[in-house]
């Protein structure tokens, strides 16, 4: 085509054909599981969804007369962050999708097998706002909670109301909740009210705890640093509707010279097994390269959800290959995992706010994981006897 000259009709339906072409061989496209993998989890070769996965009409005006170059003028910069949900049959996840003009939205893309083929509905999630509306909407955790409803427990995003006015870029985050028996009507409930300046990552609990409505939640003295706040907190609000948490106690702190040394936040709500709550996180810490995002694990008590029980030592899932560069580099982060009735766990994570990727795992491999794993003895010479231990058994077996 001559990039200089107007394209004719006939060419402008070409030129949609092999859009439309490349499209759907994308979002047909089958998953494989990388073999042999961990024994923990399988990572499979292809993000589950990206971009490039969302619908071509959210993106393009395909209407020749007023845009007859076929231009993407409404592009999509990333997915990532999603919250994951199974209903009748089908997987869900409600993606964090960024416009190019860096707006985050919600939208949710449906797979009959969780792995491959997800496809976005039609239209993106209309999040009602409250009376003072958000700026920006993201990481959305799905809870199904005991009282019936499916609770979204999002961050809104909003410039910081004591910031003066040469400082634009300075923000406050709380936590958004909605609701909704279908995904499809969705019911903005006020905003969590807690005793912290900031809040993010703060996931809904899916039973009730003494009658009241348990949140995890990340108090921070800032919007990127936690500075005297951080580590993964717990706070019981009598009324959802009303949702106020009076006070807030830490029960998974961050800790000197650990994946988690500056911040961490639960990733989904925690998975309920025979021998306690499940939980996936995200911790945080700093390098020369910037912050280094990955998942770890942990478990707590049954009856009692503020205690950890099993705390295994290192990450989970690192960034790895590809997955450590896109908008913000070397980050892997959850918010949706699915427990499936027959033991299976897909894990949703995200690489470096671009793309979306699955975990496939099970509860018996995870339990396993966090009550065998080593914890962290937080030094260099009691971590060399940890390993020292695992090699005198193998070599005592003959290995
Ligand atoms: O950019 C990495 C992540 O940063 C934030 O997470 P946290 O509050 O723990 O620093 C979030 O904005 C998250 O969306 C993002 O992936």
């Amino acid at each position: 085509m001559d990039l200089l000259k107007k394209p004719t009709e006939a060419e402008f339906q070409i030129r949609l054909q092999k859009l439309e072409k490349k499209y759907q061989q994308l979002i047909n496209r089958k998953n494989e599981r990388l073999e042999p993998g961990n024994g923990i989890f399988y990572r499979y070769k292809y993000p589950v969804l990206t971009a490039e996965h969302t619908p071509l009409i959210w993106r393009y005006d395909f209407d020749y007369q007023s845009n007859p170059y076929l231009m993407e003028r409404q592009g999509i910069n990333a997915v990532f962050n999603p919250g994951a949900i199974k209903l009748n049959g089908n997987y869900y996840l409600i993606a964090r999708t960024e416009g190019n003009d860096r707006k985050s939205f919600f939208s949710i893309a449906e797979s009959k097998n969780g792995i491959d083929k997800f496809k976005f509905w039609d239209y993106p999630v209309e999040i009602p706002e409250t009376e003072r509306p958000d700026i920006n909407i993201y990481d959305m955790r799905l809870v199904k909670h005991q009282d019936g409803w499916i609770y979204g427990v999002f961050c809104t995003e909003r410039k910081d109301p004591t910031a003066g006015p040469s400082d634009t870029s300075s923000a406050e985050a709380q936590a958004g909740i909605v609701r909704t028996k279908d995904l499809k009507e969705w019911e903005r409930l006020p905003d969590l009210v807690s005793p912290s300046a900031q809040q993010r990552n703060v996931v809904l609990h899916p039973e009730f705890i003494d009658g009241k409505y348990a949140f995890y939640t990340r108090p921070q003295d800032g919007f990127i640093n936690t500075g005297s706040g951080g580590g993964i907190g717990w706070g019981l609000a009598a009324n959802i509707e009303n949702p106020v948490i009076e006070s807030e106690k830490i029960i998974d702190q961050r800790f000197y010279h650990t994946i988690k040394e500056l911040k961490n936040g639960q990733g989904d709500a925690p998975l309920k097994t025979d021998y306690g709550w499940l939980h996936l996180a995200h911790g945080v810490r700093n390098t020369a390269a910037g912050l280094r995002y990955v998942i770890y694990a942990f478990m707590t008590d049954l009856a009692d959800p503020t205690k950890v029980i099993y705390n295994p030592g290192g990450y989970l899932i690192a960034p790895q290959g590809l997955e450590r560069v896109g908008d913000v580099s070397n980050v892997v982060f959850v918010n949706g995992v699915i427990q499936e009735d027959n033991g299976r766990v897909l894990i949703y994570y995200a690489s470096s706010d671009s793309r979306i990727h699955v975990a496939e795992s099970s509860i018996d491999r995870l339990v396993d994981y966090v009550k065998n794993t080593p914890p962290d003895k937080l030094r260099s010479a009691a971590s060399v006897q940890t390993r020292i231990k695992l090699i005198d058994k193998n070599i005592s077996a003959g290995k």
